[in-house]
């Protein structure tokens, strides 16, 4: 069985997840959370070269980073696809994927969930209140802005979900579960995108195992109660 190294409610693990539960492939989640330094493996930086997660192994196999990780899943079984085979709805959702996590990510999330769990919760350190501000005020309104005007209100990219949509929407939930919730007037098809992603099957499934660490972590997931009900 593959085994996936991360942790439920991190960005880029669900991803994976997602794509294992689209395609029911089983697999077994072993929990790994690198900020907290006592639930890594002994032997993380041979899985792990840059110590993040997700680490899918399928037998002898490693792999780290999750657009490889699907990537590679979706070789070894086609069906569905999360990538579109049109070479200008691949290309956009290759570029949507690597702007999720390189820009949507790093500039938004990973800067929020530091600020407000990271470093109160883990570290015992105060929060950076102007980072927190900056984000939120001058990166937020840019990042969604763009978002918003490659949102249609379908998919991202091509006429099926793809790794694009799947990309996006897992950053949108992570960040909701910080408390910073999407504007529905200011981005009304990003909040469409998100309102109809969460409610796939293989969402849903995946959102309802991770409440147990959103509750334990202190996260605010009332906004799926409708969706999970
Ligand atoms: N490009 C990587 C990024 C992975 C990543 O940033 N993972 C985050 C969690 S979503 C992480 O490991 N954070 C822990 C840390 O920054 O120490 C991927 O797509 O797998």
């Amino acid at each position: 069985m593959l085994k996936i190294y991360g942790a439920p409610v991190s960005v880029h693990t669900r991803k994976v997840i997602i794509v294992c539960k689209l395609k029911g492939l089983p697999y077994q989640l072993v929990p790994v959370v690198p900020v907290v330094p006592g639930s890594v493996p002994p032997n993380w930086r041979e899985l792990s070269p840059t110590g993040l997660i997700p680490v899918m192994q399928d037998g002898e196999f490693t792999l780290a980073d999750s657009s490889a990780i699907c990537a590679y899943l979706d070789r070894t079984h086609p069906r569905p696809s999360v990538y579109p085979s049109a070479p200008r709805d691949h290309a956009t959702a290759l570029w949507l994927e690597q702007y999720a996590g390189g820009t949507l990510f790093r500039q938004v999330v990973h800067p929020l969930f530091h600020e407000t769990v990271v470093s109160p919760n883990l570290l015992h350190e105060p929060s950076n209140a102007h980072r927190v501000d900056d984000v939120v005020t001058r990166v937020v309104p840019e990042v969604f802005g763009y978002l918003e005007s490659v949102c249609g209100n379908g998919h991202l990219a091509g006429s099926a979900l793809s790794i694009a949509d799947i990309a996006v929407t897992s950053n949108l939930v992570t960040l909701q579960y910080l408390g910073f919730m999407l504007d529905h007037s200011r981005f009304s098809k990003l909040a469409g995108l998100l309102d109809r992603t969460i409610r796939l099957p293989a969402f849903i499934e995946a959102l309802r195992a991770e409440q147990q660490s959103v509750q334990q972590m202190g996260l605010k997931g009332d906004f799926l109660k409708p969706v999970l009900a």
